[in-house]
């Protein structure tokens, strides 16, 4: 190994970082364990990637560095920075499935980055794989192969079967070869390594993930990324085992960080310089401290209060981006707290005097939190796969409009208003959204959004068409007589039932 790293040196030239991409369960993480020939797929939770990994793989005398990013939607986050951090992007496209919405979501990735892309038609195996099919999807999602239209190379591979690795990886070196002048270093220049994740990690602290652009870390160096700086306890290469010193190229977790960087960032040596500005700095500011004040606008939707302890920043920023896209009419997440690491005693407190519901993703619930929990009378979600998290909670919301429908005894809105020729009384024709509407109910009127009623009557009679009801439900468009008649009524007026 070390005879390689000399000759990376001698021409200056950094390993390539190769950023693998594609939609949920084409087999990203399988072509990583085919190549390095290790089994990370093997011990993942629902079988889905949920955090950016980086590797180191010496093939043929030369260093190559991977990123692994998530398939599944909700890591677009994830896949954006393991674009941006890319030299070549291999597309994974399974050639039994084609091209889905994750795989045009990579082509946007890689296509923001500028970079040379490589096309894995992996699963190629499989009876159902259609080679040429793929291709054609690929150009029509303006991904132009040799063949249709355009010079990007494809190779067929098979990750469980292990066809076609070592071609791929001819194709890899060729590509990093042919771009070589992107990957030019200055051989003195000083350390900059981008984070690619950052987690609690229960018995160790901070662990954070990320690979060496140039320069190297050594154990015992100061440094610093935004804020956050500290002396470095331990690195872990990519293998898992402790070493004294990360080189350029290298993929490394470093343990010694006491506040938890931002992922994204870029991590160099502390000087004087860097020194004095965190002293002169404020308090480190973390993600979601941004996405909670962004979201504190009032509105009228029923509220989920939510407060949310994750294994990462990478799986926090994932989780909170979807909750956020989860769009009901009635009902919307609030998100009072979003945090890495165990949940705490004072998530309980507040999750107590707030009604809020905490979610911990692949964290630990120390058995005191658990029962500080009971004592409180709060739930405490405890998931590792965030589809399933996701669908709780859509769930949970549907529960919540449920809930304050059930409290309505009815309510509706006038969408049209007529008097019947014989009789001249006035129809008020309505739509029901809660609850139901009897004959001799008691009613109020109420007009853009005040408390107090405008007029109060009673039902006289309700028609659903030419038919006189007892009663109208949910959903009925309903023909309302009142006794007394209001005169004064208007569209879009809200009847409510007392
Ligand atoms: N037959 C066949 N199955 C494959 C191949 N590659 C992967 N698989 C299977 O496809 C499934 C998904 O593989 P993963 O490697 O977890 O897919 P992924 O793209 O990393 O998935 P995410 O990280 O969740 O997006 C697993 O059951 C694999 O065993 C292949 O070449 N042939
Ligand atoms: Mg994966």
């Amino acid at each position: 190994m070390a005879k390689d790293n000399e000759k990376i040196k001698e021409k200056n030239v950094r390993p390539p970082i190769i950023t693998i991409m594609g939609h949920v369960d084409h087999g990203k993480t399988s072509l990583l364990d085919a190549i390095r020939e290790s089994s990370i797929t093997a011990t993942e939770t629902g079988g889905i990637t949920q955090h950016t990994g980086a590797y180191n793989v010496i093939k043929n005398g030369k260093k190559l560095t991977f990123i692994d990013t998530p398939g599944h939607e909700a890591f677009t986050q994830m896949r954006a920075r393991g674009g941006k951090a890319a030299d070549i992007v291999i597309l994974v496209v399974a050639a039994d499935d084609g091209v889905m919405p994750q795989t045009k979501e990579a082509i946007m990735h890689a296509k923001s980055a500028e970079v040379p892309i490589v096309v894995a038609l992996n699963k190629i195996d499989l009876p159902g794989a259609n080679p040429l099919k793929v291709k054609k999807q690929l150009a029509d999602a303006g991904i132009l192969v040799e063949g249709y239209g355009g010079d990007i190379v494809t190779v067929e591979v098979s990750a469980t079967k292990k066809i076609g690795l070592e071609n791929l990886l001819e194709v890899l070196t060729l590509t990093a070869e042919m771009n070589e002048n992107m990957l030019v270093i200055d051989p003195h220049a000083d350390l900059e390594a981008m984070i690619i994740e950052a987690r609690h990690d229960s018995k160790r602290g901070i662990l954070v993930a990320a690979v060496v652009k140039t320069g190297n870390i050594k154990l015992r160096d100061d440094i610093i990324a935004g804020k956050s700086a500290c002396r470095v306890k331990q690195l872990i290469n990519s293998d898992g085992k402790a070493v004294s010193f990360a080189e350029t190229g290298d993929a490394v977790e470093i343990l010694g960080f006491t506040s938890l960087p931002e992922i994204g960032d870029t991590i160099r040596k502390l000087n004087s310089k860097s020194r004095s500005d965190i002293e002169a700095g404020s308090e480190v500011k973390t993600p979601m401290q941004d996405i909670t004040s962004a979201d504190n606008e009032p509105d009228q939707k029923k509220k989920l209060n939510l407060i949310i302890r994750a294994d990462t920043s990478g799986t926090l920023e994932a989780i909170v981006a979807s909750l956020q896209k989860i769009t009901m009419e009635d009902a919307s997440v609030d998100i009072l707290l979003g945090g890495t690491g165990d949940v705490k005693e004072s998530d309980i407190l507040l999750a107590s005097t707030s009604k809020a519901i905490i979610l911990a993703f692949r964290i630990r619930v120390p058995s005191s939190v658990k029962e500080l929990a009971k004592s409180q009378k709060v739930i405490v979600r405890e998931h590792d796969i965030i589809y399933k998290l996701l669908e709780e909670i859509e769930g949970a919301l549907e529960g919540v409009v449920e809930i304050e429908e059930a409290k309505i005894k009815g309510r509706g809105f006038v969408i049209k208003i007529f008097t019947l020729p014989k009789s001249g009384m006035m129809v008020i024709g309505t739509l029901i959204e809660a609850g139901k509407f009897k004959t001799k109910d008691r009613i109020g009127i109420f007009r853009e959004d005040k408390d107090t009623p405008l007029y109060i009557s009673r039902v006289r009679s309700l028609h659903l068409g030419a038919k006189e009801v007892e009663v109208a439900h949910k959903g009925d468009e309903v023909g309302i007589l009142l006794k007394p008649q209001i005169a004064d009524i208007k569209l879009d007026d809200t009847i409510e039932v007392f």
